[in-house]
């Protein structure tokens, strides 16, 4: 079942009357004829989680807003995605801009927000051009301005560029770098729902997040609330990368296995040239890699599922995370060192820098991984690397902490033979180095 890439090869689309003669809008003319608070309840029925990454249920996210008489309140997009191997929302921006827009004017109505924001990240450069044709074609046909409909409710959706921080995906980062601010995260709580953009409430959700409105409205929570599995409801967006014969953005139902994801036909048609599974990241590159054997079946021998609940079995020993849905696929030939140094470079390179743990862990961790990596390095290594991860996550302002040491931890625990092999094999691990010599 799609619920939201359903129309999404339709010729024309993109644009406005493509969209509206496949049935675009009608949750608008649904929602408007509702209260907000209604609207609220229905998000609330339909067990939506954010689909950014941490899966926070929106309908409670909503209801935190606060309200204080005679103060703004605002809606803001997340589409700063920068998650390594997330790349669903540029999809469904892309080629759905007035899913996106849709969604964005029923919620903006159910939060009261009359001036709503979309953040997009600055290596999308040519998104925002088609999204600000999408505003400019709902505003033209009474969706957007002044009193949409009739109803009396007014609301601009506005674009706003980001400059290629990864960490202004992280909300409060996002709310500094809109205001005209160096992106640094703010400390939580206050949470945004109670201080946002320029102190005001504001709800910041994901661009998924905010598509899934419009089904949610035009079916109503409660039947959206059923399709899926226990609190993992509704469909998901995936981005399939690496070693797969077919990558891709594909919606998959939650009671999807991950064998299937992975070999069917239908999905990602298997590893080419007939390769192994060697392991997998199943939801961004923040999420603890796992092993072929723990990837396809949970510690308690069941099939592991592609969902909120069953990719988290068993806490870190024996699972990972949903995530932000970027899966990324590695066979036999690739080395974990290898890639978790790429990583550890990347959260080094993106950490803002306020805290000391994140600052100076990730480049600790990076400097460790690439000596172990070019067969430099040596076995008390592996524990001092061990030891810094330890010591950074949970000791940060921002998840980018957590998410620099998840990865590394995740690699010990389950790869610490290859680690091992590095140290012990000094010159076959510098030979399988080449190439990296830009690190
Ligand atoms: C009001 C409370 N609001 C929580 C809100 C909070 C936020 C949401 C979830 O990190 C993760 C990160 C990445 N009153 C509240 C409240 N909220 N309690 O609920 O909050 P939180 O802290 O659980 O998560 P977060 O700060 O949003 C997101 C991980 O997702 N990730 C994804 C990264 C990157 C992308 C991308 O590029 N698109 O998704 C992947 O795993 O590491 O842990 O709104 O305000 N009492
Ligand atoms: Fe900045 Fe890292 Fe601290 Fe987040 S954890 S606030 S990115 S230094």
């Amino acid at each position: 079942m799609k619920l939201l890439l359903e129309n999404a090869h339709i010729e024309g689309i993109r644009f406005f009357e493509a969209y509206r003669k496949h049935g675009g809008y009608r949750s608008v003319e649904k929602a408007l004829k509702m209260s907000p608070a209604e609207i609220v309840e229905e998000v609330k029925k339909s067990g939506l989680r954010g689909r950014g990454g941490a899966g926070f249920p929106t309908g409670l996210k909503w209801s935190f807003l606060a309200k204080p008489e005679g103060i703004p309140r605002h809606l803001v997009c997340n589409a700063d995605e920068s998650e390594p191997g997330t790349f669903k929302d540029r999809y469904l921006m892309e080629f759905l801009p007035h899913l996106l827009i849709e969604g964005l004017i029923t919620s903006s109505y159910a939060l009261g927000s009359n001036a709503t924001y979309i953040y997009i990240r600055g290596e999308y450069a040519w998104i925002p051009d088609i999204l600000e044709q999408a505003i400019q074609e709902a505003k033209n046909n009474g969706f957007l301005g002044k009193n949409i409909l009739g109803s009396g409710f007014d609301c601009e959706i506005y674009v706003h560029r980001g400059a290629g921080a990864y960490i202004c995906g992280e909300e409060t980062a996002l709310i500094e770098s809109l205001e005209g601010k160096r992106g640094n995260p703010r400390i939580k709580p206050p949470f945004p729902a109670v201080q946002g953009v320029w102190m005001r409430p504001t709800v910041v959700n994901n661009v998924e997040t905010l598509a899934a409105i419009v089904p949610i409205i035009n079916m109503g929570g409660e039947e959206y609330g059923k399709i899926g599995v226990g609190k993992s409801t509704g469909t998901k967006l995936i981005s399939a990368c690496g070693n797969l014969n077919k990558p891709g953005v594909y919606e998959i139902p939650f009671d999807l296995s991950v064998e299937d994801f992975i070999y069917s036909d239908e999905w990602c048609g298997g590893i080419p040239k007939g390769k192994k599974l060697k392991a997998c990241i199943p939801g961004g590159s923040s999420v603890p890699i796992l092993p072929a054997n723990l990837l396809l079946t949970t510690a308690k021998g069941e099939k592991r599922l592609m969902n909120y609940e069953s990719l988290s079995d068993g806490g870190f020993q024996t699972g990972s995370m949903l995530g932000s849905g970027g899966f990324i696929v590695l066979d036999e030939d690739q080395c974990v060192v290898k890639h978790t140094m790429t990583l550890a470079h990347f959260y080094m390179h993106e950490s803002c820098g306020q805290c000391s743990p994140c600052r100076e862990g990730t480049g600790w961790m990076w400097r460790i991984l690439k000596n172990i990596e070019q067969g430099k390095g040596k076995m008390e290594d592996i524990d001092l690397l061990w030891d810094v991860q330890r010591r950074i996550e949970g000791n940060t302002i921002c998840p980018l902490g957590d998410a620099a040491a998840w990865p590394v931890a995740a690699a010990i625990r389950h790869f610490r033979d290859e680690f091992e092999w590095h140290v012990l094999n000094p010159e076959e691990a510098q030979v399988r180095n080449f190439g990296l010599a830009h690190y």
